[in-house]
């Protein structure tokens, strides 16, 4: 399998969030490719190759253009005013305000476009963003030019990035970018399986109304886990969508029997909807050791998540998102490549 990485990612450097009260040291850091990256080569998985630049509206087929400006000139915008440092929101808007319409200044901006404050905005994280777009999409032409499986080592990692928010370490929603370019390109059916420990409620959101794309997600359960705010059992889609989107809720200290029957459960789904390829959004923080989640998979256990992709029999992107515990996060998204790989 071919892992399509850019050195770019290192361009987006977290200066930190703020989480429980505390401005912390980012989880969401650089060194994290960077090892996924060194696994890759240890165990020969194949070939690294560069993404190729693709034209914006790959990304405009999914975000709203006010997100996308933003994202490309608010840290422009940010020194002109005379601050340092990174973009942050602090103010959002709430039931019965205006979420109708923009708002003309900055912070009003920032706000309006994101949902929490763990998601700064650099000098540099545009070209970050973008890049990580361009690796998904390269990852997606590969399977359009017939190669059954590609991983794209995207840094930052989009999944809770919405059609006009971003937020959780995610600015653009790389699975749902390449997802779409899959279809664009002539898939009929596409399946995104997210896999990460939070739930992916920017790629819900994004294909909520849609019976092209099937989202069926396993993650931490939102009575207990961030985003809190999306991820129940009965969000079944809308409208044409209706029936279209599966969550798999689980509860704080999940071991491998739970999951593995709750992912079995949704590869049934999937299987059912038979797509022409399957796009999984590939988080490894549902490791027992990951600082700020509370599963117990073990190493063995993404092996078999991978073999248990594979036995569908299609095609797969694998798109980076998720992952903290960072000596362990190689040898898990790896070991989930080889699995299906073996499968
Ligand atoms: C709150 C936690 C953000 C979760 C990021 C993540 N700062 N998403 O791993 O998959
Ligand atoms: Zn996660």
């Amino acid at each position: 399998m071919r892992t399509v990485y850019s050195a770019d990612h290192l361009l987006h450097q977290s200066p930190g969030e703020l989480l429980f009260g505390e401005f912390v040291p980012a989880f969401e850091k650089p060194e994290r490719a960077e090892l996924v990256l060194n696994r890759v080569r240890e165990v020969k998985l194949g070939d690294v190759i560069a993404p190729q630049p693709c034209p914006l509206d790959a990304i405009t087929r999914i975000h709203a253009p006010g997100l996308v400006d933003l994202l490309q000139t608010a840290h422009q915008e940010w020194l002109g005013m005379g601050r340092s440092g990174a973009a942050y929101p602090y103010t959002w808007p709430a039931r019965g305000m205006r979420a109708d319409r923009a708002p003309q200044t900055l912070d009003g901006r920032l706000g309006f476009y994101s949902f929490d404050c763990g998601t700064p905005i650099t000098a540099t994280t545009w070209q970050a963003v973008k890049t990580s777009a361009d690796v998904a999409l390269t990852g997606a032409n590969l399977l359009n030019t017939g190669e059954r499986a590609a991983f794209s080592l995207c840094r930052p990692p989009g999944h809770h990035a919405g059609s006009d928010h971003y937020g959780g370490y995610c600015f653009l929603n790389n699975a749902a970018i390449a997802a779409q370019r899959l279809r664009d390109d002539g898939a009929g059916r596409i399946a995104v399986l997210d896999i990460d420990y939070h739930h992916g409620n920017g790629t819900q959101q994004i294909f909520y109304g849609r019976n092209d794309v099937l989202f069926v997600s396993l993650h931490g359960h939102p009575d207990q886990e961030y985003p809190y705010m999306l991820g129940f059992d009965d969000e079944m889609g809308a409208g044409r969508g209706e029936g279209f989107n599966l969550n798999f809720p689980l509860r704080w200290g999940t071991e491998w029997p739970a999951y593995e029957a709750a992912l079995t459960a949704g590869l049934e789904r999937i299987r059912a909807f038979g797509p022409e390829a399957l796009v999984v959004s590939l988080g490894v923080d549902t490791y027992k050791d990951d600082p700020i989640s509370h599963f117990k998979l073990e190493h063995e256990h993404f092996t078999r998540i991978g073999a248990m992709i594979g036995a569908l029999g299609k095609p797969a992107l694998f798109v980076m998102e998720g992952g903290y515990a960072v000596a362990e996060i190689g040898i898990n998204a790896v070991n989930v490549l080889a699995g299906f790989e073996g499968a």
